[in-house]
């Protein structure tokens, strides 16, 4: 395959989509494409050196006539340096809105100075399921998506609910989300699990931003029945809006003597690696990777049966899933697993499923899109 030059533009903060993209851009730098982050910070997972990677930063300027900093303007301007400067073959910009519209602002400035620059759109999944369905946002991210070269959607499900939802007459392509296996595997971390669960409680874990779609409020809800059964410690990974409720909710629930908070922690693959069970009770959830990390590490899912879960969590066999909110199904469910004579078959069915979204089978279906897009550039299309 061809070296190809990309600009990848993506939230650098913690979100799912942040990392699916630094992932990939750092697996196609490893495969010798040449890969240039354009964010307005660093991205968090972008922390090692590769020849092939590089890094802009949007400048983002406040200046008092503004109430708001024009990011998108920022980054569109920073797009067409980039693109103009580096050569770029393409830009692969995750999230429809902004980063979608921003480069479909650049492709129309680089037009006037004939530089034709495709233009390939990963939608997550918030963009699409909460901000795109908000009537004020969805001209724009229609407009974003029909005007891309190029369009994926992380699962089944949130092709088929951009369709539903938006007036799009472009093809998407599904590409889930993926698994690096040398970094999400279980790992040797004992002395861990030895000082979280003395007496050898079962361990539990979530990991998410705290929002209100994940529904941390049934993670505990569901731990406090377990542990009416069975001893059982629950740690929290994360935070985010609704950290101070769910601290409450433990203090009404007389659970926080079991449950441990640890913020935003980098290492995660060390929790999971002494988890016995993972919880991801959200509302929507548009893949769930969080949960693939859990499964990588043998640890089995416990999950609604919304959005793109049941593409990822197969019931009855890496784990088990619910209707949103129905913490004791969820309850049950999580007690069978738990119980000794199933768990040690529950975590390496999740083992096994996880290695079917391994970054070494995913990488390539994103780079036969890159093929494709660049092989059928011609003019842009009107819209
Ligand atoms: O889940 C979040 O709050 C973060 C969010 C994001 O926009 O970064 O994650 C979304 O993208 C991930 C990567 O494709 C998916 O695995 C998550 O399921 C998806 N989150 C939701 O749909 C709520």
């Amino acid at each position: 395959m061809d070296r190809i030059k990309i600009g990848i533009v993506c939230y650098p903060t913690f979100g799912g989509s942040g990392v699916v993209a630094t992932e990939l851009g750092k697996a196609l730098a490893k495969a010798g494409h040449e890969i240039h982050f354009i964010t307005y910070s660093q991205p968090t997972r972008l922390d090692f050196f590769n020849e092939n990677l590089f890094y802009h930063e949007v400048d983002i300027r406040t200046y008092p006539l503004f109430e708001y900093p024009p990011y998108e303007l920022a980054l569109a301007s920073k797009m067409v340096d980039v693109v103009k400067h580096e050569g770029l073959d393409l830009l692969h910009v995750h999230y429809a809105i902004p980063h979608a519209s921003a480069a479909y602002m650049a492709k129309q400035i680089l037009k006037t100075e004939n530089i034709d620059i495709p233009v390939i759109t990963t939608l997550h999944g918030t963009d699409i399921t909460l901000v795109g369905k908000d009537a004020s946002y969805a001209p724009v991210v229609t407009f974003s998506i029909n005007a891309s070269d190029g369009v994926t959607a992380v699962s089944d499900d949130l092709k088929k609910d951009t369709y539903q939802h938006f007036k799009i007459v472009n093809d998407i392509d599904v590409i889930p989300n993926f698994i690096d296996l040398d970094r999400f595997k279980k790992q040797k971390k004992e002395h861990f699990r030895k000082a979280i669960c003395p007496d050898d409680e079962k361990l539990l874990v979530h990991t998410s931003n705290f929002r209100k779609v994940k529904r941390v409020d049934d993670v505990v809800r569901v731990f406090h029945n377990i542990r009416k059964e069975i001893p059982a410690k629950l740690l929290l990974v994360g935070d985010g809006p609704e950290r101070s409720n769910i601290e409450q909710l433990c203090r009404e629930l007389g659970t926080c003597s079991d449950i441990r908070f640890l913020g935003k922690l980098e290492a995660v693959e060390e929790v999971l690696s002494v988890a016995d069970l993972f919880i991801m009770p959200s509302e929507k959830e548009s893949f769930g990777l969080a949960a693939l990390e859990a499964m990588a590490c043998e640890v089995p899912v416990i999950s609604t049966n919304t959005g793109g879960l049941p593409e990822l969590n197969i019931h009855g066999e890496t784990g088990f899933m619910s209707e949103v909110g129905d913490v004791d199904d969820m309850t049950k469910n999580a007690l069978k697993i738990l119980d000794e004579k199933n768990l040690p078959k529950f975590k390496s069915n999740a083992l096994k499923r996880a290695k079917m979204f391994d970054i070494s089978k995913v990488m390539p279906l994103y780079e036969q899109m890159y093929e494709r897009v660049l092989s059928g550039k011609t003019e842009a299309q009107p819209i």
